[in-house]
């Protein structure tokens, strides 16, 4: 019998802010079985990469009917062995050669310079809606080859494939429209994949449709990689550009800090990733029954690596609600491979393939946005936050200095 004064991930609250939530559930102990949403969640940073790190004891084939029916195939988060080796090989490698060519870079400063120009004009901004959104949006769809043109039609879409991947609970109204819209995303990409075969451009969908059948991808497999790379390079990354810029703005040192060397803006992002991770939850399901710190969680259970959670873990981190720049216990040199002190990019054999892009992403829309920001301060209440499995700021309010 569930007891309600227990906490629970499925309440407002946990969307509003969970913190308080994962600091009630560690106190009964580092794996609390959340019995409303029937999962076993992982709190201490060690347990959680030590599941992340075990793909033969936890699973990812959840995303068999979390993913697969809106993405349409199976994606690599879902593979193992020589087939996911492969397949994730020249996924990275067309990454690597659309992104890291020096092009891309300074198409990204630009996109960044631009907004901020258009802010300028203005006393007063929102700056999700005005820079970040727009930011990922653009960055994400350059990088796949998605013209202007369609962008707005493309972006309901993906935001129903998000949200039927990430939304703990969702209605069978809400599920049918958005298998629906995902429905005529895929369209719209297999369309896209087969018009690059023809003429190729300087592209991640190009590289794919070209080299993606000689690693054993389908087209059915290239277009729910290409729904994947949307959703997860653009879902976080407006959240942490946003982060960026409320941490930046809400300490005069740190502001200091970056503006005096831009050394520091890699350890700047290498903290505000450990503080406000925008993937809070990675969900795996036990193959076997499985013992993690003397808790005995039975075959097939739901398992939910509380990276939020980890990522502030006191044991791990000294004051760990506080941002500190030059964190010893989180080194900025390993901070985006798999060795990382923190947990954003997971963990194991299914660590994020973009972890490198979003390092250089970030770094450059940050750096580009520093001069910018001189000439705004934060309004009262400026940050809004929302969201469970990924959570970020859905408002961020600016206005001039006098
Ligand atoms: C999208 C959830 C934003 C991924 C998933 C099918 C796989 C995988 C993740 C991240 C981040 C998104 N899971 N990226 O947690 O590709």
């Amino acid at each position: 019998m569930p007891n309600f004064d227990s906490p629970t991930l499925l309440c407002d609250e946990a969307l509003r802010d969970p913190y308080p939530i994962y600091r009630r559930m560690r106190e009964k102990g580092p794996v609390y079985h959340d019995h409303l949403a029937d999962a076993w969640c992982i709190l201490d940073f060690d347990l959680v990469r030590d599941v992340l790190q075990d793909s033969n004891g936890f699973s990812s084939h959840h995303l068999a009917d979390r993913a697969e029916p809106v993405l349409g195939a199976r994606v690599l988060a879902q593979m193992t062995g020589a087939e996911h080796d492969e397949k994730k090989a020249v996924t990275m490698r067309g990454i690597a050669a659309t992104a890291m060519d020096g092009y891309y870079l300074p198409a990204i400063e630009r996109v960044v310079k631009s907004l901020w120009e258009e802010i300028g004009t203005t006393r007063r901004t929102e700056l999700v809606c005005d820079l970040a959104s727009p930011f990922a949006t653009e960055v994400t769809s350059a990088l796949l080859g998605i013209d202007a043109q369609w962008r707005r039609k493309i972006l309901p879409w993906n935001r129903s494939v998000v949200e039927f991947i990430t939304l703990l609970q969702q209605t069978p109204d809400e599920r049918s429209r958005r298998l629906a819209d995902a429905g005529y995303f895929r369209a719209f990409s297999l369309n896209l994949i087969e018009s690059r075969r023809r003429s190729p451009r300087h592209d991640l969908v190009s590289y794919l449709a070209e080299r993606g059948s000689s690693a054993g991808l389908t087209d059915d497999e290239i277009v729910a990689l290409a729904l994947n790379i949307f959703l997860a390079a653009s879902e976080p990354l407006d959240k942490t550009l946003s982060y960026l810029v409320h941490e930046t703005l809400r300490t005069p040192t740190l502001y200091e800090a970056v503006t005096s060397d831009s050394g520091n803006i890699p350890q700047m992002l290498t903290e505000t990733l450990r503080l406000h991770p925008p993937v809070q939850i990675i969900p795996r399901i036990t193959v076997g029954s499985q013992d993690i710190a003397g808790t005995k969680i039975p075959d097939g259970s739901t398992v939910y690596c509380m990276i939020g959670a980890a990522n502030r873990d006191p044991s791990k981190f000294s004051d760990p609600d506080k941002f500190i720049l030059a964190r010893r216990e989180n080194s900025v040199r390993k901070a985006f491979s798999p060795s990382a002190d923190h947990l954003a990019f997971g963990s194991g054999l299914h660590f994020c393939i973009g972890a490198m892009l979003a390092r250089r992403q970030l770094e450059t829309a940050f750096q580009a946005s520093l001069p910018y920001l001189a000439g705004w301060q934060l309004s009262k209440d400026a940050l809004v936050e929302h969201g469970l499995y990924t959570r970020g700021p859905t408002e961020l309010v600016l206005e001039k200095r006098k």
